[in-house]
């Protein structure tokens, strides 16, 4: 069937009148009867008083000194955001409220008849501070199935672009793109009152979200299935089994695999340069399509998000040079080599955290389940033998251990999805869960714009009183 066939939503038309608020509500498809929406409705008024009581009380007090070096250097330990959805601890590693990975693979609803959470489970558990019941993973599978469709001029776009734009820019000009569709911009312009913006963001994080497995299996196909259509949505399935079906993929392990690994690259706290760049840019009130994107094109950097791609480059380039079965001295030469060209190892280190990645261990334990006598994986396991040791003799590196993107791609390889350049594509859907549900609480919270002091190297002589 033809893409074009496929795609048949309209639309939206421009509105450039001022309209009254009761339109706006109208624009809503994730109206009051979205139990999620209903869910998150009931925590917002609580929340907003508990943090005004809190500002009101210990809005003057210090929680921390800013150095000279924190300045310079990126702005390592610097407390200077709020984030409600998740905290990363450098010694244990990610809680999603409250909540660690093997927690919420026990907790959090599954698919019938799987073994790993259902990324469904984890949004709501992110929006609401809730683990959600079945049912309720089901009323949001149904609601972003039901929302899967694109406007025709994304998916014109889409199939326009030449194979040589890398998969990551498309997905992220794509997502631009689709802020035809956002009721927050359109109720902005309307002259909707502040207090109704979360409701808007809201309804965008939801579209955005049910939209991103069609932007993303787009891309894939046109690359690297000669642009065979996507098929349409099953209402009846998951998130994750449309987007796999979509892709191309049957094998229900491979399903699995990707419950798994959208829900571990969902969000990791505040910080990181892909929520970071979400929220600031939405702090100017973009809407959210234009926010997300920001936070795409950060994490297409090879510091964030890209190093999954540039592990498999990596790893292949180590391949070629020296053979299936490698010692350890080979796998140290070939290290030695590449920081002594000025490169880091990819998959290894981390701003934050100080020991191995539970997002890397707990895919390592997909791997051991399903794939334990993967030559792949095993190499996987010998660099992580190797790797720390040398990173930890430089000296400078604060955290030799392996991070999440040091697995994730050899998992891909096995399942035949052997295209490393989409690698940080999957990478964003996932993304798209944790600073969606922080947008949304951005706005219900009414945080202002964001606007740090920068200094230029002279003042901040003159005000640390340097000669
Ligand atoms: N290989 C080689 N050198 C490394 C290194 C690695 N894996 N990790 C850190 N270093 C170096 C830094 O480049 C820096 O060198 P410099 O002083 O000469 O500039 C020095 O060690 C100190 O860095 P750091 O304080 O330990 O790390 P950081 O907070 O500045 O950077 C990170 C963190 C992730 C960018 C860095 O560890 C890195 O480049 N890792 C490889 C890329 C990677 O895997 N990124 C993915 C991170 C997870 C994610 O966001 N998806």
């Amino acid at each position: 069937m033809a893409l074009s066939k496929i795609f048949s939503a309209p639309l939206l038309s421009k509105v450039q009148h001022v309209a009254p608020v009761s339109v706006c509500s109208r624009l809503m498809s994730s109206g009051p009867d979205s139990e999620l929406r209903a869910a998150l409705a009931a925590k917002i008024p609580a929340m907003q008083n508990e943090v005004k009581e809190f500002r009101k009380q210990y809005g003057a007090t210090k929680v921390g000194e800013i150095t000279v070096d924190m300045m310079y250097g990126g702005m390592r330990g610097m407390k200077g955001l709020v984030t409600e959805t998740s905290v990363l601890d450098p010694e244990e590693g990610i809680r999603f409220r409250g909540y660690s990975i093997p927690e919420c693979q026990k907790l959090l609803p599954r698919a019938a008849g799987g073994e790993e959470p259902l990324p469904e489970g984890l949004f709501w558990l992110l929006l609401t501070g809730e683990v959600p019941t079945e049912a309720q993973v089901k009323s949001v599978s149904k609601e972003w199935a039901d929302r899967a469709d694109l406007p025709s001029h994304v998916v014109t776009m889409l199939n326009n672009f030449p194979a040589n734009l890398h998969p990551m820019s498309q997905f992220s000009a794509a997502i631009t793109a689709l802020n035809s569709e956002s009721t927050f911009a359109r109720a902005y312009s309307e002259g909707v009152h502040k207090s109704k913006y979360w409701e808007y963001c809201y309804d965008d994080a939801i579209a955005l979200i049910a939209k991103l497995p069609t932007v993303a299996a787009t891309i894939y196909r046109n690359l690297y299935r000669d642009g065979s259509g996507i098929g349409a949505i099953n209402p009846d399935l998951d998130w994750s089994a449309n987007f796999c079906r979509m892709l191309g993929y049957e094998d229900s392990q491979f399903t699995e695999l990707m419950r798994l690994y959208l829900t571990i690259h969902s969000d990791h706290e505040g910080g990181n340069v892909s929520a970071h760049a979400t929220h600031l840019v939405g702090s100017a009130l973009s809407d959210p399509y234009l926010s997300f994107a920001a936070g795409m094109n950060g994490l297409a950097g090879p510091l964030h998000g890209l190093a999954n791609q540039e592990v498999l480059v990596w790893v292949t380039r180590l391949r070629q040079e020296l053979g299936g079965d490698v010692t350890k001295e080979q796998l140290k030469e070939f290290i030695f080599k590449t920081l002594k060209s000025g490169q880091v190892v990819p998959g290894y280190g981390h701003a934050v955290l100080r020991k191995t990645d539970p997002r890397y261990t707990c895919q390592r334990e997909f791997a051991l389940k399903h794939l334990p006598d993967d030559p792949l994986f095993k190499l996987v396991g010998q660099l992580y033998e190797v790797v720390p040791p040398i990173l930890m003799d430089t000296g400078k590196v604060k955290n030799p251990w392996p991070n999440v993107d040091a697995h994730s791609g050899v998992l891909l390889q096995y399942y035949k999805m052997t295209e490393m350049s989409y690698y940080t594509v999957l990478f964003g859907v996932s993304r798209a869960l944790g600073v969606m549900a922080s947008l949304v609480w951005d706005r219900a919270l009414g945080l202002p714009l964001e606007r740090p002091k920068s200094m230029s190297t002279e003042g901040l002589k003159k005000l640390v009183g340097a000669a």
